[in-house]
């Protein structure tokens, strides 16, 4: 495993660097979930993935542009899920953007999460880890520096609820009015590496995507983005739900499936399972 990191360690320092040049527009293709690739998305899922190709320890690799999972070495354990670049739709815009990791033993489960971890791509380059504990480190002086272990409180006051309102149900909608209500304040740039991350740095809060009329299951993919944060989330101390189950028990159905999801401090998300429930 520690193999594994420090080689993502070194790829995200590399993705860094491209992505603070001009980007060249969009690419032609759609990846396996139907989103429009930004060239940039293809680059990152390159460098990965070639990172990943090298290693022993790795038995393979699905990847949020590939339809398919990719064999590395059968004899090995460790399977790498993994988002090479969240929110590329942000890059435009000179957004926060990240690269969200899970790394799982023999099998592509919750309860098999053995690691999770995300860079995020602001200002400086960061990355959270999270094994035994959430732990969060910075980019500087050509090394990793530690900075803390994530501990949420048992409440928070951001509120970042993501999905189109339209198409919100009505419990839901009552839901998030009544964070506002008492006096949550609203944190969303739609990209949830820095939604959830400013929600660890400030020790609370809720993110939510949760089911629409027009996405019955979410938008965001349980691989390579829920079950990693989910992880994140507990080792800090806070739960991630679909609203009625623990977010790691549930069942994976395809490489590229979603979910309906929340992530935050457990008062938070007793709440959402209080309402969902
Ligand atoms: P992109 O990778 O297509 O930019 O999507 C980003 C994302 O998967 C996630 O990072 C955001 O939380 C979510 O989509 C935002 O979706 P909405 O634009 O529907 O709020």
């Amino acid at each position: 495993m520690e193999e594994i990191l420090r080689a993502l360690e070194v790829s995200a320092v590399t993705l860094s660097k491209m992505l603070k040049v001009r980007l060249a527009g969009y690419s032609e293709s759609n990846n396996a979930s139907g989103d429009h690739v930004l060239k940039i998305d293809m680059k990152a899922d390159l460098l990965f993935g070639d990172t990943l190709k090298k290693l022993k320890c790795v038995k393979g690799y699905v990847s949020e542009e590939q339809v398919e999972f990719v064999d590395v070495n059968k004899d090995a354990n460790l399977i790498v899920a993994f988002d090479p670049l969240d929110g590329s739709s942000l890059v435009d815009s000179n957004l926060s953007i990240g690269s969200i990791f899970g790394i799982y033993d023999g099998t592509l489960s919750g309860d098999k999460l053995v690691c999770a971890l995300y860079f995020i791509y602001g200002p400086r380059l960061e990355m959270v880890v999270a094994s035994s504990k959430a732990k969060h480190y910075v980019y500087s002086e050509d090394k990793w520096q530690f900075i803390q272990d994530f501990n949420l409180e048992s409440k928070g006051k951001l509120n970042s609820p993501g999905g189109t309102q339209q198409h919100w149900s009505k419990e839901h909608k009552a839901l998030i009015d009544s964070f506002f209500a008492k006096g949550y304040r609203l944190r969303y740039s739609g990209g949830m590496v820095a939604d959830l991350h400013q929600i660890l740095c400030k020790k609370g809060g809720i993110f939510s995507y949760p089911a629409t009329s027009d996405a019955k299951s979410g938008k965001l993919r349980i691989l390579f983005e829920v079950f990693p944060f989910a992880f994140i989330y507990e080792k800090a101390g806070g739960f991630a739900t679909n609203g009625k189950d623990r977010l790691l028990d549930i069942k994976v159905p395809s490489l590229h499936a979603s979910t309906p999801c929340f992530f935050g401090s457990k008062e938070e998300m007793k709440e959402v399972s209080d309402v969902y429930r």
